[in-house]
């Protein structure tokens, strides 16, 4: 089947939004060849417009956890938009999801509800800045909370630990205040703090990775970072944008028992519309404005249609265990896919935490940023055209997560590592 009216409309984006996108990952430059538009989404699959049906392991980038056009999500927010969809104003919905969210993540006692990850994560870092009264801030290689100034940067050289812009535009100023780690390396955070201790905000980590692709904490890792924040004074900032209502109900930090001093949300928060939050300790929540001098808003923060869909959505996933059902899928699919690898004897590891994972070709272990980069991303491509044209469709990026949804069924996980199987017995076969 041509994918004639996708090359046409990604024709005329090109004309009027800069890459044919309005974000970068979805011009699939990492992989090649031209985004598919997309017309629909129905639970676990999506159509494109030239009517073909994929089986979807992008969701969106991870905020449909009950896949797409959820019955509940969609009746609730019809029901919502009847009574209009936005007020400029406080409402009912905004306090009942705070409260939700506090008593699934008993680290945050209060939130403050935004439109995206990166205005959780650049408003959790001024707050940190604020309450410590120091500048630098700490964060890791490979992992992105979204691209605000000073997160758009990168390691300096071994000696200058001060990071280096990692996009123009950014001055240098900025990504000086940021210091970059390596994950799943405490002693990469220690000699930071050795050196810069009196001055660190705060360390923001995503707990387990999901932007150099899946990559899980090792053990004592997260416990460490606890450790040595405290020690300096420093604060502990969970990135749980991805992993937040992903790996558990209460988040990583829950899974891993760690309670961070700050956390910021997204994507499954507010269940496919636009909703994220930052929230954590109370004293430190205290400074925000109005209560206190630390400046932030937003004026369709706490949305009521975003509200009604991330409420929805949370309720849903606290009904019942859905976790244990997500966990065995999510192992199906690795070890489907880790069949698929050994049968036709090709390199490649598989990293998993619950219902995200990523499969790296070219390597046998992925625990860091460093290590990832090494995997074979010219296969990945091929990998990526390869099951696109049997009708799955992945993340356009090697370093991605894959998710799998509660709508996705076992025949959907079956018929992947099928076409897996049969893209590569034609990659190892020719
Ligand atoms: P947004 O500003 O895109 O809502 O969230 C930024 C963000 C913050 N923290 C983490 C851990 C994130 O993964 C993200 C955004 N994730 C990417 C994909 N990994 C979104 C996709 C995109 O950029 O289009």
């Amino acid at each position: 089947m041509s994918s004639r009216r996708s090359m046409r409309l990604y024709k005329r984006a090109l004309k009027k939004i800069p890459g044919g996108v309005n974000s970068p990952v979805r011009a699939w430059k990492a992989v090649g060849g031209f985004p598919r538009f997309v017309e629909r989404g129905a639970a676990a699959h999506i159509f494109d417009v030239d009517g073909r049906k994929y089986i979807d392991f992008v969701g969106s980038w991870g905020p449909l956890i009950f896949g797409h056009a959820c019955p509940e999500v969609v009746a609730a927010v019809k029901k919502g938009i009847m009574a209009g969809t936005t007020f400029g104003a406080s409402t009912e919905l905004e306090v009942r999801l705070a409260e939700l969210v506090c008593r699934l993540m008993p680290s945050i006692t209060q939130l403050r509800l935004v439109s995206s990850g990166t205005e959780a994560a650049m408003s959790a870092i001024r707050l940190a800045r604020a309450f410590t009264q120091r500048q630098k801030v700490i964060k890791f290689d490979g992992c992105y909370h979204g691209h605000a100034d000073g997160l758009l940067v990168k390691a300096g050289s071994g000696i200058a630990t001060l990071g280096l812009p990692d996009s123009p535009g950014v001055p240098p100023g900025f990504a000086r205040e940021t210091l970059i780690a390596r994950f799943n390396n405490l002693d990469s955070v220690d000699r930071l703090f050795t050196r810069h201790g009196g001055n660190v905000a705060a360390v923001i980590v995503e707990p387990v990775c999901g932007n150099m692709g899946v990559i899980a904490p090792k053990k004592g890792f997260l416990s460490g970072l606890q450790k040595i924040t405290r020690r300096y004074d420093a604060l502990l900032i969970f990135d749980e944008v991805i992993t937040g209502f992903r790996v558990g109900l209460g988040g990583a930090q829950v899974v891993y028992g760690i309670a961070p001093d700050l956390t910021c949300l997204g994507k499954i928060l507010g269940g496919g519309l636009p909703l994220a939050a930052f929230g954590g300790r109370r004293d430190i929540m205290d400074l925000l404005a109005p209560n206190g001098p630390v400046y932030q808003a937003g004026t369709l923060s706490g949305n009521p249609l975003a509200v009604i869909a991330g409420l929805t959505t949370l309720k849903l996933l606290s009904r019942r265990d859905r976790y244990h059902l997500l966990e065995q899928m999510g192992k199906t699919l690795e070890e489907g896919f880790r069949n698929v690898l050994n049968k036709y004897g090709m390199k490649g590891t598989i990293n998993r935490v619950g219902s995200m994972l990523t499969l790296f070709f070219g390597v046998d272990r992925v625990a860091s940023a460093a290590e990832a980069r090494q995997c074979n991303r010219e296969q990945f491509a091929r990998f990526f055209h390869g099951m696109l044209a049997r009708g799955i469709y992945l993340p356009p990026a090697p370093f991605e997560a894959m998710f799998v949804s509660l709508a996705h069924k076992k025949a959907d996980l079956q018929e992947t590592i099928s076409a897996f199987d049969d893209w590569a017995a034609e990659e190892t076969q020719g």
